[in-house]
């Protein structure tokens, strides 16, 4: 255990104090009883202990944020969540260990990997009463509230969260149902808005104002299927969007990301994802085989909807396009749509931090923004994640403290998911908890990161089969290169130099030029699965034929089909 002197000070506490949180370290992994934590944890002896506003979208690929600076962004600027950059930090290299909803979301609450929490992939069922950040928090004074997309399970019921108000599952973009303590009701409205104006209304209102506060804002916007608020409905229908240079990609030499099925001109639904029309003048949509996000608006927001995007459907049945036409077109009906989903969200965290700047209350709050996990917006022709390929590897993360966060400034060292937890707990005054696979980012943000910080990071995912058939797989990255082997039904390894190779086209794993590089790499590889305790999948040194090997991968397979959501 590590409690700063820093830490001391800026929090005011006393050194009695400091010294009773310090000594309440040593938790095992065993989850523990609510109960148990509470008289576990001491209460800190401060008044000052900074408020924290998590906001959290789902799918939103760091290009689609113009503090990140791509191309895209720069058509579609995002000056609200960049504000954060502005007043804080900047991540230049976040990355997730588990590129998929639910096992990410259980990762930031848990500061663990998917193996060790046990929510490897979607339509599991998270235990709620496991150990999560929130609910220590809570246990130690502060007043906490979620609210918007859990997708964990039914609802947070158990989790320790004092004020939750949840969208049912995947959450609807229009008129959603919205779960709370007391039942299940359709709110009119508009997701994003929704999910704004609850934790506007709790802030404002309904918080106790004598606590320090913990706020969750978790929006399911810009999840599929991409549907903007309808004043942004236009905001992008014009743009021509910069295409991927690797769009038309044939994935030679990468046999697992040939097998997928999230490609955006042959997988996505032209009804349900791109709401194309069949013909001109015609508002019946192509496949739409979930009419639900649809069935549900009012008659008022359908004729909003489809007569906004009428000119554009009409237009695009007129023309007679061609194969490769229509798969251009698709990519700029798919941009128009995300980035019209994602100015709503730039909206939303306006209105927090005008609510923060007003209130007096900015100079003692935490601000996050980050996902749940990165997005291809068009890159190999992709749209969705679960890739430990740069896009959907990445997810983004801005951080404001002011006065304790230097404005403006960027962190380049490699941080993942699992360090969210364990940051929290540092910034309330609370003890480490010895069983968390992450870091602290406290010292990182100081732009001190310790001696030992990681170089390497150590990736799995697991769902498949399951939506979009993304193979199993596990990896490492280090700063230049990147190792990946695919289990399950194939075995494959892959090699990426991203000096050289930044798009991962090209797959090394063969090339002897690398041998060394690679035999380094796997050596990691070993390391990082031996540290974090992953014993799931095939082991590093299995040989690639390995009949047991592809025994559990097919076992694995096997069971994966039937939890899949
Ligand atoms: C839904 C989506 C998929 C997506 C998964 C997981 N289809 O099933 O495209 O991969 O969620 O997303 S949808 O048309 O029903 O939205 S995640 O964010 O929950 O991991
Ligand atoms: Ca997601």
């Amino acid at each position: 255990m590590q409690l700063r002197l820093t830490l001391v000070a800026g929090c005011s506490f006393t050194l009695a104090a400091c010294a009773s949180v310090a000594s309440g370290n040593a938790d095992s992994y065993t989850p523990r009883s609510p109960a148990a934590e509470a008289s576990a944890i001491e209460r800190p002896a401060t008044a000052k202990r900074p408020n924290i506003i998590f906001i959290m979208s789902d799918d939103h690929a760091q290009a689609a944020i113009s503090a990140y600076g791509s191309d895209i962004s720069k058509l579609a600027p995002t000056p609200n969540i960049d504000r954060i950059a502005h007043n804080g930090a900047l991540f230049e290299n976040s990355y997730v260990v588990n590129s998929l909803c639910g096992p990410s979301r259980a990762t930031m609450l848990t500061g663990l990997f998917s193996h060790m929490h046990g929510f490897t992939q979607n339509g599991q069922k998270f235990d709620n009463g496991m150990w999560n950040w929130v609910r220590a928090l809570g246990q130690s004074g502060y007043d906490t509230a979620l609210f918007g997309k859990w997708h964990l399970n039914y609802s947070p019921v158990g989790a320790g969260i004092g004020t939750w108000k949840v969208l049912d599952d995947q959450g609807k973009y229009y008129n959603p149902d919205i779960i709370t303590p007391e039942g299940r009701s359709v709110v009119e409205g508009y997701a994003t808005d929704i999910i704004t104006d609850y934790s506007l209304d709790w802030l404002k209102r309904e918080r106790d104002p004598e606590k320090p506060f913990a706020l969750l804002v978790h929006h399911k916007a810009p999840h599929r299927n991409f549907m903007p608020a309808i004043r942004h409905l236009q905001d992008y229908l014009g743009t021509e969007f910069p295409v991927p240079t690797n769009y038309f990609d044939h994935y030679d030499g990468r046999p697992a990301a040939a097998a997928q099925e999230m490609n955006i001109y042959r997988d996505m639904y032209e009804g349900h994802d791109l709401k194309m029309t069949t013909e001109v003048g015609s508002r019946e949509l192509r496949y739409n085989p979930w009419k639900d996000d649809f069935a549900r608006m009012t008659p008022e927001q359908r004729e909003a909807y489809f007569g906004a995007l009428q000119p554009s459907n009409d237009a695009m049945n007129a023309a007679d396009l061609d194969e490769r036409e229509m798969a251009l077109w698709k990519y700029q009906r798919y941009m128009s749509e995300y980035l019209g989903t994602v100015a709503a969200v730039d909206d939303s965290v306006g209105r927090l931090l005008d609510w923060l700047e007003s209130s007096g209350l900015a100079d003692n709050t935490i601000v996050i923004y980050t996902s749940d996990q990165g997005f291809y917006l068009g890159e190999h022709g992709w749209f969705d994640k679960r890739f430990m390929y740069e896009e959907s590897l990445r997810t983004p993360l801005l951080m404001q403290y002011p006065g304790h966060i230097a404005a403006g400034s960027r962190v380049s060292v490699p941080v993942q998911n699992i360090d969210y937890a364990p940051t929290f707990l540092d910034y309330a005054g609370l003890p480490e908890r010895e069983a968390i696979q992450g870091r602290s980012l406290r010292d990182v943000v100081d732009g001190t990161p310790p001696a030992d910080w990681r170089e390497d990071i150590y990736y799995h995912y697991y769902e498949y089969p399951g939506f979009h058939s993304v193979r199993a797989h596990y990896g490492v990255k280090s700063k230049r290169y990147k190792l990946i082997r695919f289990y399950g039904d194939i075995d494959e390894w892959e090699f990426y130099d991203l000096a050289t190779d930044p798009d991962e086209m090209h797959n090394r794993i063969d090339d002897p030029a690398y041998r060394a590089k690679i035999a380094e790499l796997k050596d990691t590889l070993v390391a990082l699965r031996a540290q974090y305790r992953d014993s799931d999948g095939p082991a590093v040194d299995a040989p690639l034929d390995s009949e047991t090997a592809r025994d559990k991968g097919r076992r694995d397979a096997h069971a994966a089909a039937g939890t899949h959501h």
